[in-house]
């Protein structure tokens, strides 16, 4: 009798292989294509034979698997498509797939100093004073997200340095995009905008100035020279202090032209973000700004010009209505940025599954009128690449929406939990029959049940029940019912619901966002209000405008109510705040039950330090709870 203990419980795993922790077999004869593909089937699938071939009549990057296990077939048109289907392959998939987006980026907000905005994984893996690559980090990067499809990398921080455009750093992308140019992946840069001025070649940056148009040319030049297969440009201009075309008097579409006319002889693109509020419109509800400033430059922009927003209009909060900008720009290319580092959502220390809140905003914003997806990566060099065991989840899910945005969260959370702490393939190479298997399960779970209470396969559906679960519950514990910002400055860790202008600038100001006073709480950004709800098209204006149709979800995101309004539940407003900061408590408390419970089945250090996080989360969780349950009763009682 196998021991299942020994096949669940794998010897000591640190996190660094991710979700590719695929046994070494070197059975598989493989045949027809030599590229990544081949090598990876040879080293890690367990069937007799796979042929590699090239069938040009398919389209990019898609793939199609086809016969039995010990004689498999895998066509693609080109050797990415085929290493797409090597790892479908490994997922144990079959049949064909092609990829919803040709645009899969990952952004980096490295620094060039190694440090990274936002980044609650340790250090940059591509920048570091000494300027040293580290090539076997950078290819298991590569390799990592070519398992899931994504296909381009913007190599730093959008607060860019403008040393990025350097002859020193551009050699630095090159060598990375040799690295991962392999694995089907293309690099991209993050530009300042003020460089020609700010690296002293030139007194100005304007757009429409000739030489600083033929400076940008003849950088896009240099660049392609090292880097035929460069992806291009991403740009935050005139946001949060950067510089951009309005220091000229020009608008985003002068300037992001500008750089599309550089780009757009050697095929690159420019991804132009719409992150932007108090330059022009200051004053202004801050979720308005970024329809205010680009509405009136739709169809302005150049074919190569990607128009690049965040999913919500404020700033990556645990929950925010969808933005109105995707709606609003009709001629204009657009992409979405989700980001995968938990700024708000409790950086590495808080489990919580990002796929839910994404595939929420796809169901408001359809997937066609994207032309590609963004993530803010969260990767860094721990150990574990992204801190918590399970942010790894994030990084996984990112790739596979942006491959398929209509994946359900669930099949992503199986599919990389199956992947990150199961040993199916352990299982399949020892061949236990499968009826064997199921009394080995039941057998083993009668066992446990004594001293662990559950089996593997209870175990396994709480912890996939536990994931599909974080997102809301973190909502809870934060900031429920559309209350949104409320986070201590600057860090975003940790509640401050009092923090006040004289702290910082409105615009980051919790006092600002909840409006609470002993009237009652919220924004009211309807019609009668700041006139947000304005920007959306119907229903959603009609909906969000009254709070008797407002989603309770986001209903002091678009309403400021008294503290006895009644809620669905039958509960006064403040009781429904209170109910659901402790629900999202309660949460967390089963969270860690679950931990406990799965134990016998995870291995050692992960299963450690994913526990010390739960303890942190629920401390958190608890401040949370007081903090903002006192504040707001404070007015309200
Ligand atoms: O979310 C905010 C962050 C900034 C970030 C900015 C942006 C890169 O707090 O750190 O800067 O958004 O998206 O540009």
């Amino acid at each position: 009798m196998i021991s299942l203990l020994s096949v669940f419980t794998a010897t000591a795993e640190d996190g660094s292989k991710l979700w590719l922790r695929y046994q070494t077999t070197h059975t598989a004869k493989v045949t027809g294509q030599e590229c990544k593909a081949a090598e990876i089937l040879r080293a890690h699938y367990d069937g007799a034979q796979v042929c590699l071939r090239i069938d040009d009549a398919m389209p990019q990057d898609s793939y199609r698997i086809e016969g039995s296990h010990d004689d498999i077939i895998i066509s693609a048109s080109t050797q990415h498509g085929l290493l797409y289907g090597a790892f479908a392959l490994l997922r144990n998939e079959d049949g064909y797939s092609a990829p919803y987006y040709d645009l899969r980026i990952l952004n980096h907000w490295d620094n060039l100093d190694g440090s990274i905005e936002r980044g609650y994984a340790g250090e940059s893996i591509f920048w570091n004073d000494r300027l040293e690559i580290d090539h076997n980090k950078i290819e298991a990067y590569a390799m990592a997200n070519a398992s899931i499809g994504i296909n381009g990398t913007v190599l730093n921080n959008v607060n860019a340095s403008p040393k990025m455009l350097t002859a020193v750093y551009i050699n630095k992308v090159k060598e990375i995009a040799d690295i991962l140019r392999p694995w089907g992946i293309r690099v991209y840069i993050s530009v300042n905008f003020g460089s020609p001025k700010a690296l002293g070649e030139l007194d100005t940056a304007d757009p429409l100035n000739r030489q600083v148009r033929r400076w940008w040319k003849k950088k896009a030049d240099e660049i392609y020279k090292a880097i035929p297969d460069f992806g291009g440009f991403l740009v935050k201009a005139n946001s949060e202090g950067q510089p951009g075309p309005f220091d000229y008097n020009r608008t985003h579409a002068d300037g992001a032209n500008m750089l599309a006319d550089a780009l757009k002889p050697h095929g690159g693109i420019v991804m132009w973000r719409s992150f932007v509020y108090g330059a022009k419109h200051k004053g202004e509800d801050r979720v308005m700004q970024a329809v205010s400033e680009f509405k009136p430059h739709d169809g302005e922009f150049r074919d190569n010009v990607i128009l690049q927003s965040k999913n919500g209009p404020l700033d990556f909060q645990p929950r925010e209505p969808y933005a109105p900008i995707f709606d609003q720009m009709k001629q204009t290319q657009q992409m979405a940025e989700l980001q995968i580092t938990q700024e708000y959502l409790g950086h590495s220390q808080q489990l919580v599954f990002l796929a839910p809140m994404w595939e929420e905003f796809f169901t408001y914003v359809s997937p066609e009128k994207l032309k590609g997806i963004a993530g803010v990566a969260n990767i860094g060099l721990d150990t574990n690449w992204c801190g918590h065991h399970f942010a790894q989840a994030n990084w996984y899910a990112f790739g596979r929406l942006a491959w398929n945005p209509r994946l359900t969260s669930k099949e992503i959370a199986d599919e990389w939990l199956t992947q990150t702490f199961v040993d199916k393939q352990l299982i399949a190479k020892q061949q236990i029959p499968e009826s064997h298997k199921h009394r080995a399960i039941k057998e083993n779970h009668s066992q446990l049940v004594q001293t662990r209470k559950i089996g593997f396969n209870e175990a396994y559906a709480a912890l996939l029940d536990m994931m599909l679960r974080s997102r809301e519950a973190c909502v809870d514990y934060m900031m429920p019912i559309g209350l949104h910002h409320i986070f201590k400055f600057d860090h975003h860790y940790g509640p401050e619901p009092d923090g006040f202008k004289a702290h910082y600038p409105l615009e980051w100001c919790p006092v600002y966002y909840h409006q609470a006073d002993s009237a009652g709480v919220g924004f009211d950004r309807t019609s009668r209000g700041s006139g947000a709800t304005l920007q959306y098209p119907e229903p959603y204006c009609t909906l969000y405008d009254n709070p008797a149709t407002c989603p309770e979800e986001y209903l002091l995101w678009f309403h400021h109510l008294p503290w006895d309004y009644k809620m669905k539940s039958g509960r006064t407003l403040i009781d429904e705040l209170d109910f659901r900061y402790q629900r999202g408590v309660n949460e967390v408390i089963d969270f860690i039950a679950t931990w406990q419970q799965a134990k016998p089945y995870i291995d050692a250090q992960r299963w450690q330090e994913v526990n010390d996080r739960l303890t942190t989360q629920l401390i958190d969780a608890r401040e949370w709870q007081v903090v903002c349950t006192k504040y707001f009763g404070g007015f309200a009682r």
